[in-house]
């Protein structure tokens, strides 16, 4: 039987043809006429996304690599999916990134794709849950996607990943009182990054007392790992609860809730696919000064 382009590009990416999966990814972020296609032929995939999320410069990047670093030594092969906001104040990081980028570029096993969030204010890419799809269909061992989080973005990586990692300086050691809510329901497990600052101890402290005072309510504990991502420390401890957290926690109730929030926000995105301010405000121009103007009438027709 002859295949369609689409059916093509996925047998392909399912043989780990980086190629097919770099094509596709272009597809969905162009919204290419075949996009939508494409997806409804996605394998089911039983594999688990790591979402690493936390403020800009928390080092999130540093710990990625680490990550990465360990991962190729277990012969593993890593997906890796970094999104960064297009902001004029991450240019410098997003340069930074690049060069990280290019010293996976020769190994096989390491995928690592950039994609800008677009100014998106939600801070993740509008075609993320597509994109974090088509990496589960490629025969990698890991997948890891890397998120600012600036407020409520962490709920949206919560959909995303099977298991979300927070990563925190020290530095907003008498912030810690004022964290989101959101941020602690979120996180599977809290990373204190540059331990090497004299606060480490004390923040790592106030957070495993906040998170003591919550856990009465919830059901699991939220482990906290300390790390020097720089001097690569911590990062076996990381990896170990990353992995005990895949294996234990992330299963059967949280698979659903998980592909609930997709199925929600997917349904969302197209529903409002042609919906936006500009457009309302200017179709809501053409009635000004409409005496019989409703608009409840006027939204009847979306
Ligand atoms: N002192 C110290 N600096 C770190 C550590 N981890 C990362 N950094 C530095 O913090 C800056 C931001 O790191 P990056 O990984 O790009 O942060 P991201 O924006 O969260 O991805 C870089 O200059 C890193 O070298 C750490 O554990 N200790
Ligand atoms: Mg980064």
């Amino acid at each position: 039987m002859l295949q369609t382009k689409g059916q093509q590009l996925i047998q392909q990416l399912k043989h780990g043809n980086i190629q097919a999966l770099a094509r596709i990814i272009s597809l969905i972020e162009n919204e290419h006429e075949d996009y939508n296609d494409l997806l409804k032929q996605l394998p089911y995939s039983e594999k688990k996304i790591i979402g690493i999320t936390g403020p800009p410069g928390a080092g999130k990047s540093t710990l990625v690599d680490c990550l990465i670093n360990l991962f190729d030594e277990q012969q593993k092969k890593i997906g890796v999916l970094c999104i960064d906001p297009s902001s004029p104040f991450t240019k410098g990081a997003l340069l930074g990134d690049r060069i990280r980028m290019n010293a996976w570029f020769n190994n096989p096993n390491v995928f690592i794709r950039s994609l800008a969030s677009r100014g998106n204010t939600g801070g993740l890419h509008p075609k993320i849950i597509e994109i974090t799809d088509v990496m589960k269909a490629a025969p990698f061992d890991h997948i890891i996607v890397e998120t600012v989080g600036a407020g409520q973005t962490e709920t949206e990586i919560a959909a995303l990943a099977d298991t979300t990692v927070v990563v925190l300086v020290p530095e907003a050691g008498d912030e810690i009182q004022n964290m989101k809510a959101g941020l602690m329901e979120t996180a599977d497990i809290f990373v204190v990054n540059k331990a090497d600052r004299p606060e480490a101890d004390r923040f790592e402290k106030n957070l495993l007392a906040m998170l003591h005072l919550s856990f009465s309510t919830k059901q699991k504990e939220v482990p906290v790992i300390k790390t020097v991502a720089t001097e690569k420390k911590g990062i076996d401890q990381l990896m170990e609860k990353i992995i005990f957290h895949q294996i234990n926690e992330a299963v059967a109730e949280k698979k659903i809730s998980l592909l609930a929030e997709k199925a929600y926000w997917l349904i969302k995105q197209k529903k409002m696919k042609d919906i936006n301010m500009q457009m309302l405000a200017e179709r809501i121009t053409v009635f000004s000064g409409n005496k019989d103007f409703n608009l409840y009438k006027f939204i009847e027709e979306f």
